[in-house]
């Protein structure tokens, strides 16, 4: 929600010196989510003055028309003559009103205004479009053309309000009443102290019986509906300058003044209405369901096959509109430039619907508007008809219409919602002695009615359906009293240690990754199902058995993913597209597999905690979900520069990677040629590990396939490693924590281990590991070597470096020696090794 701080100050007495950034700060603590404070004009600097059009002389012979005009500025000018101006537009006539830039003037962009030749002229200074002065779209591309009463020579920042500043709030789903000026006006108040001027206060005719008939079949859609009508608009009227500003301000287009002032007041008090033409309404207003197959003409021009819940309002031929998203064509207003055939008499609705019911609509015809936006996140009901009150008020003054005095006002009358608190419950929630008389007074300010001692029953107001439970009454007093004012303390982990192994490994992974240069990317969990064939899996790849979320954020992504892949590889795609092109991403993240069979979701208790057994239930019934680490690369990996030439990113860069995370997992990974759908097949590695005694394929690394890069728009080159951090972790040294420093002397030993070629090192290493027992404290391989003159056909030799040594003792020779025969005794039992002399 944009809020002009221009508006804002109109409800709320703030003190003159408050900047934008001051009031931010203030809704920030009390937590709304004000993302930017917007300056508007700020660079702006005059002689920026009305002016009249006085003549017009068309120059001929260059390729666009350009017209040469005078144009009377009063004595703006300091000599009252008229102003020479030569301008590309011709959205103007001679005797119109308009913005005019004189010589000494700064626009917005520090574009600084001077006397200057043109065309053959001298052009001294500018007539202005709504862009160029910053001003946002006014639907027209041409200059502005003010209304005829404009006086020449005013000046044109003050009569624009060019110079604001706009609040830009994220409103939460639970606070549909900050989509207007009102809610966040109060808000505003209360932050500061200070009494609320509350626009929806206003006087409000009874409704009677003579207002426009109005229907409601179906009282749970809509559980009230005002009507109001308004004769004998102007067909000429045009929204004033303030109104246009506002709504540009908050982001809306000005169209024309019906529509303008509904929208106005949408802003205002928060609540949607709509205006129909009179003369094409036929008959009653009714509130239904549609039928099944039922067809409107929503004000977009499209046609809409409805579905047998959507919300309509009709009249006698049928749907007129979908009720709280968007009015129908039959019955729009008929803009100002059509004298002849304008709308002179309105008919104005200002009804509540069923939050539930406009989301599913909006959201199946994937039609969202401010009105729809508003319902779906709850609007004050008890603000429809004060909202159509200001509505006839502003037409009946701006547009010259007569409030007719028929009222309709349907109404299914319902309770005000009551919640029992006991009154030190928001004490025990944030764990801080609030008091009785601060959880009422805190609670009064947001509009509740609070009764009793120790027990509360508070009856929560209008605008506030979000209230429903002890709980967010908690919520309120904790968030006015301020969250940073919340004393911190660590929860107190059950093993007193920080942080559990899992959390510990995904740090280091992480730690390890951006060391070795990469950065990290995290994606969304969804993708589509097409990425898969995009990245060349079979048919029967388990990847593809997916889990399909039954209400997808987005009907393009609708599956859970099982590979980190089409996330990374999307952010690698965006960033090379827009210039980046030198990438290293990283993401550690879950993947997602169905279970093989589908076991049913136990039922979670809400009232207890739930049983082991009831635990274990609703796990069984959760997806498989391992954590993988993946990195995508592109484009170099070293830069050139003085230090030297640069290198591409490559394959073994991958797979380099892949040696990181498992480094970290404490896990030995064997690297061999692999084939799998997305990579390489010259350029791929297959990443195995050894877990309980077999070898278990956890990923793989190289470079992507040229298919897959083309399916994908990706970079030439480029290059991925994926691998199961689970399966790395579970083949990795169980020992979570690093072992303790020996300060005594280590005792090293090399063996060289002839074995057959296809015995994998890690199994020959595992054996070793077992074999050299405790004192054991590492291991690598430093050489490998093949020559079959030397050690036979079909045979490698494997050559060791163990290092040994004991916490409490200087290890003798012979300790040493023991521990290696038993590595190499072990060695030869499981991989047939032989020692090599
Ligand atoms: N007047 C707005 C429109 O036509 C919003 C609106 C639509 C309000 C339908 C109420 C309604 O029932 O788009």
């Amino acid at each position: 929600m944009r809020v002009p701080l221009s508006w804002l100050r109109e409800y709320v007495d703030l003190p003159a010196t408050e900047t934008g950034r001051d009031v931010q700060a203030k809704l920030i603590s009390a937590g709304l989510e004000v993302e930017t404070v917007e300056q508007l004009g700020h660079d702006l600097k005059g002689p920026l003055v009305v002016g009249q059009v006085l003549t017009i002389e068309e120059l001929e012979g260059f390729k666009k028309p350009i017209r040469f005009c005078t144009v009377d500025v009063g004595r703006a000018n300091g000599t009252g003559e008229p102003q020479e101006i030569v301008c590309g537009a011709r959205n103007f006539a001679v005797g119109d009103k308009v913005v005019v830039v004189l010589p000494g003037a700064t626009l917005p962009g520090g574009f600084s205004i001077s006397a200057r030749k043109t065309y053959g002229r001298t052009s001294h200074g500018m007539i202005c479009s709504s862009d160029e002065l910053g001003m946002g779209d006014d639907g027209t591309k041409g200059i502005i053309v003010l209304p005829p009463e404009t006086e020449v020579g005013r000046d044109a920042i003050e009569l624009l309000e060019l110079v604001d500043e706009v609040l830009d709030i994220a409103v939460t789903a639970n606070r549909g009443d900050c989509l207007s000026i009102r809610g966040v006006a109060r808000e505003t108040a209360i932050a500061y102290g200070l009494p609320l001027r509350d626009p929806a206060l206003l006087d409000v005719p009874a409704p009677n019986a003579f207002g426009y008939p109005v229907k409601i079949s179906e009282p749970l859609g809509c559980d009230r509906f005002t009507a109001r009508t308004v004769s004998g608009l102007r067909p000429e009227a045009r929204s004033p300058i303030w109104l246009q500003r506002r709504l540009q301000k908050v982001g809306m287009r000005p169209i024309s003044l019906a529509v303008d002032v509904t929208n106005y007041v949408m802003m205002e008090l928060g609540q949607p209405l709509h205006a129909y033409d009179r003369g094409l309404v036929q008959g009653a207003i009714g509130v239904r369901r549609a039928e099944e197959g039922e067809t409107i003409v929503t004000l977009d021009g499209v046609e809409r096959t409805l579905h047998a819940e959507d919300l309509v309002i009709t009249d006698d031929r049928g749907p007129i509109g979908l009720a709280g998203v968007m009015g129908g064509a039959n019955t729009e207003i008929a803009d100002h430039d059509d004298v002849e055939g304008a709308t002179t008499d309105v008919v104005i609705e200002a009804a509540h619907f069923d939050a539930v019911s406009i989301a599913r609509t909006a959201r199946r015809h994937k039609l969202s508007s401010e009105a729809s936006r508003r319902f779906e996140r709850g609007v004050d009901p008890q603000a429809a008809s004060a909202a159509a009150q200001r509505t006839v008020d502003l037409l009946v003054l701006l547009a010259g219409g007569t409030a007719d005095a028929g009222v309709t006002e349907v109404i299914a009358p319902s309770a005000p919602h009551t919640i029992t608190v006991p009154a030190d419950h928001p004490d025990k929630v944030a764990g801080v002695t609030y008091g009785r008389e601060t959880v009422v007074r805190r609670l009064q300010e947001i509009g509740c009615d609070v009764y009793g001692q120790d027990e509360l029953i508070v009856t929560v107001p209008s605008w506030r359906p979000d209230l429903l439970e002890a709980n967010d009454l908690a919520e309120e007093v904790i968030r006015l009293e301020g969250y940073e004012n919340l004393p911190s303390t660590l929860p107190k982990p059950p093993s007193g240690r920080g942080l559990t192994h899992r959390q510990r490994l995904h740090r280091r992974v992480g730690r390890a990754l951006a060391g070795a240069g990469y950065v990290e990317a995290p994606n969304y969990p969804f993708v589509s199902e097409q990425v898969f064939d995009q990245l060349g899996l079979d048919a029967d790849d388990p990847a593809r058995r997916v889990v399909r979320l039954v209400n997808p954020l987005s009907d393009e992504e609708p599956a859970l993913r099982t590979s980190l892949l089409p996330g990374l590889l999307g952010a690698l795609r965006r960033n090379d597209g827009r210039g980046s092109h030198d990438l290293a991403l990283f993401e550690t993240g879950l993947v997602f597999h169905p279970r093989a069979e589908r076991p049913v979701a136990g039922h979670v208790p809400v009232d207890r905690r739930p049983t082991d057994e009831e635990i274990a239930a609703l796990d069984a019934a959760l997806p498989e979900q391992p954590r993988h680490v993946a990195v995508v690369l592109a484009g170099a990996r070293e830069q050139a520069g003085w230090w030297g030439k640069g290198r591409p990113a490559d394959w073994a860069d991958a797979v380099e990677a892949a040696r990181v995370v498992a480094r970290e997992a404490g896990a030995d990974l064997v690297v061999r040629k692999g084939r799998y759908g997305p990579w390489h097949p010259g350029r791929c590695a297959e990443l195995v590990v050894v877990a309980d005694g077999a070898e278990q394929v956890v990923g793989h690394a190289g470079e992507l396939h040229p298919r897959v890069l083309k399916a994908l728009g990706l970079p030439e080159r480029t290059c991925a490693m994926e691998v199961n951090l689970d399966g790395l972790e579970r083949a990795g040294d169980d020992t979570p924590q690093a072992p303790g420093i020996s300060t005594f002397p280590v005792a090293t030993q090399d063996v060289a281990l002839v074995v057959d070629k296809p015995v994998p090192h890690a199994e020959v290493e595992a054996a070793l590991r077992e074999g050299a027992g405790e004192l054991l404290e590492g291991i690598r391989l430093f050489d490998v070597y093949e020559n079959a003159e030397q050690l036979g056909d079909g045979k490698k030799s494997l050559a060791y470096a163990l290092r040994f040594r004991a916490g409490d003792r200087t290890l003798t020779v012979d300790e040493a020696s023991a521990a290696r025969d038993a590595a190499v005794a072990l060695a030869a039992e499981r991989t047939g090794a032989v020692l090599r002399g």
